[in-house]
């Protein structure tokens, strides 16, 4: 025991000392030297009010729970988030059946529609299409009562009185720290010098606040939450030491539970019976959080019961997770939330340029505020560091919004601050919830993968109803906005460029495809990833029309938020395509289905190709409508660049070529998350330069100060597009082969980028100089032949599970050597 403990305690003091060091070495970090002004007024109902939250705010979260810290002086303030926390649902006062009642039986109609088409009567086509392609329930809450849909509603709110005042402060400094996932704020006031540590820890399930100093300070706080306002609330004082807020939602009963457990040094604490917390002269505080709500996941609900989502009681699975926590000291939490946390950061690492020269600027660029940095970047100053920072911070978002067991990150990632939100933070199935996964993959966090696996398959039961009704289809699909119960059902509206979106089940099935293709987990995609994406591809078939000519076309169909009905525009079928090549592929890895596969390749070979316009364009719709003017925020026309694979300038050139058109058409501006989807697809085209451009302008112009991506307001899409984007200008392997450094652009002389990963569960660590290929090492986790290419040499060679492989460029050819075993070390990798 003794030995253990020990051993504890120096384990936490080596990794306190490298936080300590990478505090002042490090770029990874994202800090403010002033603090946000105490406001303890706001309205939880009014978002567009508080700007300093999206601004200001420093994020953590352990996938399920979440918080945002403000690092104010005389009043913390800190909102919470717990992600399975929505309105709506089967078990409104309404009741199941209400709820699921959403879907019209329009499929009926869709020869007429068709015919409508093929007579040349767009009209007819588009009214039908557009009175009956909408659905029952409503995606605003004042057009419905109850509210089905629902929103995804702040957990509420903690104040912290300090007795402080902010005139009286310096050397403020509010952090998080991406190494350690670790938010710190500390001042000195009057001379005393005081700090506050926060962080969500994964294994223990819990978040830990700790409010310490030096030996003049004290801690006389007053601890306060402020809850939902769309609650029933108890609050419960159940010791001298802790206290209990729970209820339920007032519109679907959601039960909901925040314990808060408090460990104090020194002083003493009271809790009143409002359970608002007293510590008065205390040397440190620590205060134990831990939240959850009565949200059970399901994939086969039972569409006439109300509780088909609703698990185990929060009272229960808080009441163990505090305990548990309980029993270990403030030092052993956080260790083992570094260890959990580093387990998956620490796998990829990103260095650009040797920024020693920039160093020599006088403050060094590194000492000043993130928000300074992002200010002098905007206006064209260099800071590679600061990309660097903007990559890792895509990564870290992604720990902290999504881990195994809970819903994926949503389009505030999990942090969001009223009632309702912007777009009722729901998954939007458009691009943005498909966007918050590309990084997931390539920068090696399969784990955070999970969340959107368990969220694709809740659609499908509930999707197959969609499936069947508007399109006689079988399959399944979802639609635009999806929530956590199931909701696949297109919304009220009759605005169809958003609200008619069939082929978003087939997209979000491309990436059970993908999971699989990175990951090489045979049986993953035997036990259910082979059912959902061959349901989806059986859905593509029903769907398309078959034209008498034999072309099979998405009529009806819309280019998302973007022009009119058509009989056939190009993003249908580049996902049609996408999901019928990844069905053919999963049954061809089985070794399942030849006949089902036969008729896939059969519709696949007919699909309406694509068509260039007469400005050299992509077209856009079936028909040469494009306007080279139009620089609409949408690019989806584009997805079999990417994030699809039926374009590429080594196969298609001229197609490739025409999309680099439309891009140009597009412009280099726009929302956050387009500037994040056309980095990826410049990147796509091979050119370096303009991808850098993109993420030049995506920082410059779709950034908030604490580096959230700004719609505006904050989604938190084009974070992890921007990641993703930065991935694809080193790695690409979507062709068959791993492409080296495939859009490196020349403003990136020199780095190195350890631990990506490759379809085909390759590793993959690159360096580079005068921008060209050093040397490259592939680790191959799963076996199978390994194909790479730099620039236009490519070579091929086996693999074996664990093996590790040298790849160097010289004279314009790419040779490679095995890493003999035993050289395991340092001197094998490339740092
Ligand atoms: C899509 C976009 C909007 C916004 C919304 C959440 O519909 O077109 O710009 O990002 O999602």
């Amino acid at each position: 025991m003794v030995g253990m403990r020990t051993f504890s305690v120096l384990l936490y003091f080596l990794i306190g000392i490298s936080i300590y060091a990478q505090s002042g070495s490090s770029n990874l970090k994202i800090w403010f030297d002033t603090p946000t002004p105490s406001d303890t007024t706001l309205s939880l109902y009014d978002y567009a009010a508080d700007t300093s939250w999206e601004n200001y705010s420093l994020p953590i979260g352990n996938g399920s729970f979440g918080a945002n810290i403000l690092g104010s002086i005389a009043c913390e303030r800190i909102t919470l988030n717990e992600k399975t926390f929505w309105r709506g649902g089967p078990n409104t006062s309404s009741g199941a059946e209400y709820y699921w009642n959403v879907n019209k039986s329009s499929a009926v109609l869709l020869p007429r529609i068709r015919e409508a088409f093929l007579s040349g009567d767009y009209d007819l086509a588009s009214k039908l299409t557009r009175e009956n392609f909408n659905g029952y329930a409503a995606y605003e809450e004042y057009n419905e009562s109850p509210f089905r849909f629902g929103s995804y509603t702040t957990f509420g709110e903690v104040y912290i009185e300090t007795d402080l005042t902010e005139h009286a402060i310096t050397d403020y400094r509010r952090q998080l720290s991406l190494d350690s996932a670790l938010v710190q704020v500390s001042f000195k006031c009057d001379g005393r010098y005081y700090s506050r540590h926060y962080f969500a820890s994964y294994p223990d399930s819990v978040m830990v606040w700790r409010f310490t100093g030096d030996s003049l300070s004290n801690q006389n706080l007053i601890f306060s939450y402020r809850a939902n306002p769309q609650t029933v609330i108890n609050v419960e004082s159940c010791d001298s030491a802790h206290v209990l807020y729970s209820g339920h939602l007032l519109d679907n009963s959601m039960k909901f539970a925040l314990r808060v457990g408090v460990v104090n040094k020194g002083g003493t604490v009271r809790i009143d019976s409002q359970g608002k917390i007293y510590v008065k002269g205390a040397e440190e505080v620590s205060f134990i959080l831990a939240a959850d709500t009565d949200y059970k996941m399901n994939f086969n609900p039972d569409f006439s019961d109300p509780l088909a989502y609703v698990g185990v009681d929060p009272l229960k699975t808080t009441f163990n997770r505090l305990k548990t926590a309980e029993e270990k000291d403030y030092h052993s939490l956080l260790l083992s939330h570094i260890e959990d946390y580093r387990n998956l950061f620490d796998r990829v690492n990103l260095s650009l340029n040797d920024t020693s020269s920039v160093k020599l600027d006088f403050p060094p660029i590194s000492e000043l505020p993130t928000k300074e940095r992002l200010a002098r970047y905007s206006q064209g100053a260099p800071d590679y560091d600061l990309e660097e920072l903007y990559f890792q911070y895509g990564r870290y978002l992604m720990i902290a919004s999504s881990r195994q067991g809970t819903m994926p990150a949503n389009l505030q990632g999990m942090w969001s601050k009223g009632v309702d939100g912007p777009w009722r933070v729901d998954y939007h199935n458009n691009i943005n919830v498909q966007m918050n996964y590309w990084p997931a993959t390539v920068t090696n966090l399969l784990e955070c993968y999970h969340p959107f696996l368990d969220y694709i398959r809740s659609l499908v039961a509930p999707g197959s109803v969609t499936a069947a009704s508007y399109y006689g289809a079988r399959g399944w699909t979802a639609s635009i906005s999806s929530n956590i119960f199931g909701f696949t059902a297109p919304l009220s509206s009759q605005d169809m460029s958003w609200n008619l979106s069939p082929m978003a089940g087939p997209w979000l099935a491309t990436h059970i495809w993908e999971y699989y293709d990175f990951s090489g987990d045979v049986e993953f995609l035997r036990e259910y990833g082979y059912d959902i994406i061959s349901a989806s591809a059986d859905f593509v078939t029903d769907y398309l029309w078959k034209t008498p000519q034999g072309i099979y076309c998405a009529a009806p169909s819309t280019s998302p938020e973007h022009g009119p009905i058509d009989k056939g525009v190009t993003f249908a079928h580049a996902v049609a395509k996408e999901i019928l090549l990844n069905a053919i592929d999963a049954s061809e890895v089985l070794e399942v289905d030849s006949n089902r596969r036969n008729h896939w390749q059969n519709v696949y070979d007919s699909i309406a190709p694509y068509k260039i316009g007469s400005f050299g364009q992509l077209q856009e719709w079936s028909e040469d409508i494009d306007n080279p003017e139009d620089t609409h925020r949408h690019v989806n026309h584009l997805f079999g660049l990417h994030p699809g694979h039926t374009i590429s300038p080594v196969t298609t050139p001229s197609l490739a070529q025409a999309c680099r058109v439309t891009l140009d058409h597009r412009g280099d501006g726009a929302t956050g998350w387009s500037m994040g989807w056309k980095l990826n697809q410049w990147a796509r085209l091979h050119d370096g330069n303009r991808a850098y451009t993109l993420f030049a302008n995506l920082l410059k112009g779709g950034t908030l100060d604490n580096l959230w991506d700004n719609h505006p307001p904050f989604q938190i899409d084009g974070n992890f597009g921007g990641t993703a984007g930065i991935t694809e200008m080193l790695l690409q392997s979507h062709m068959g082969f791993i492409h080296l450094l495939p859009a490196l652009p020349d403003a990136w002389v020199q780095g190195e980028v350890t631990g990506l990963l490759a379809r085909g569960n390759f590793q993959v660590d690159i360096s580079w100089k005068n921008g060209l290929l050093e040397k490259a090492i592939i680790h191959s986790n799963s076996s199978g032949v390994c194909t790479v290419r730099y620039c236009d040499s490519s070579i091929s060679f086996s693999t074996h599970v664990g093996g590790k492989y040298l790849l160097v460029y010289e004279q314009g050819m790419l040779t490679h050597q095995v890493v003999p075993p035993g050289t395991l070390g340092q001197e094998e990798n490339i740092h």
